[in-house]
């Protein structure tokens, strides 16, 4: 389960629905051409807390059709409604998903004990691995090194996704944790993150920069370490500009640039205007 996985986006037609032909376009384009090593599917990226169970339903069909077992496949499922996140941990394992994810428990302000009981309900009506999905500047749930560890006690916790800028405590999960797997969640720090020895990255970026990033993550291993940032600075260089420009949207437009049918975002999230479209063709020729 180590390696670069794509925080998978999927496309959407203008009534929000999903575009089948398209997510298997960006599935293929995410295999074939950036050559990434597994498929993260709905998460942040896939825009999973804009969409209907039944939707989520779909993605994961479709994109387990479309890849088979030629890359490893990671179920986001995680959903404030537990019973739903019941429902497509067992759904996503039953169609064969290397393993389930689920975002901390988020808005209510929940205690650590009901995060944790969180956890355990879902593992007791699944039988899957569960890599825990932390993103404290999107949820509010920050979790210390203690609590990281009780939830890791538990033996179908097989890891965690780390998307915080925080690498001390990335650095002490690590050391405590060398059987635990750990993915950074910020493709513009891959390469600190890669230096404290994570097993892999999960990125919305790779989506169209996955093979930079296999390369920041390989040579990193190996200790080039000036080699490693200077592809960390083209990215970062990229990544700046995809921001600047909308994030999900402008990701989409490059792929839709690269002939992969990306579709668009799901409302509220807006639409690039037609200076928007235009920039994100000038970042794909430019650094693509
Ligand atoms: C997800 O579930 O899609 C992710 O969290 C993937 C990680 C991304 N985080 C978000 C919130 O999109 O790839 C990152 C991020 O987009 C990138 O580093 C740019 O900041």
């Amino acid at each position: 389960m180590k390696g670069l996985y794509s925080a998978l986006m999927c496309s959407f037609d203008e009534q929000g629905k999903v575009n089948e032909q398209g997510l298997r376009e960006i599935v293929r384009h995410n295999i074939d051409v950036s050559k990434i090593d597994g498929l993260y599917v709905n998460g942040s990226t896939g825009e999973n807390f804009l969409i209907s169970k039944e939707q989520k339903k779909q993605i994961f069909d479709i994109v387990k059709d479309e890849a088979g077992d030629e890359v490893k496949l990671i179920a986001q499922i995680g959903a404030l409604n537990i019973d739903e996140a019941i429902e497509l941990a067992q759904f996503a394992t039953s169609l064969g998903y290397d393993a389930i994810s689920a975002v901390t428990p988020f808005y209510y302000k929940f205690e650590f004990e009901e995060i944790k009981d969180y956890y355990t309900t879902i593992l007791e009506h699944v039988d899957n691995d569960l890599i825990i999905y932390s993103i404290p500047a999107l949820t509010g749930v920050n979790m210390n090194l203690e609590q990281f560890g009780e939830l890791f006690e538990h033996e179908q916790v097989i890891g965690v996704k780390f998307t915080a800028p925080d690498f001390f405590l990335l650095e002490r999960i690590r050391h405590a944790f060398p059987d635990k797997l750990i993915y950074s969640g910020f493709d513009e720090m891959l390469l600190p993150a890669s230096v404290l020895n994570v097993d892999g990255a999960i990125g919305s970026t790779f989506n169209v920069n996955g093979k930079r990033a296999k390369q920041i993550f390989e040579l990193a291993q190996s200790g080039q370490i000036d080699e490693a940032r200077e592809v960390q600075k083209v990215t970062n260089d990229l990544i700046a500009e995809i921001l600047d420009n909308g994030l999900y949207q402008t990701i989409k437009e490059i792929l839709i640039f690269k002939g992969v049918n990306a579709g668009l975002c799901r409302k509220p999230m807006k639409s690039l205007t037609d200076d928007g479209i235009s920039k994100a063709k000038q970042i794909a020729e430019k650094y693509l």
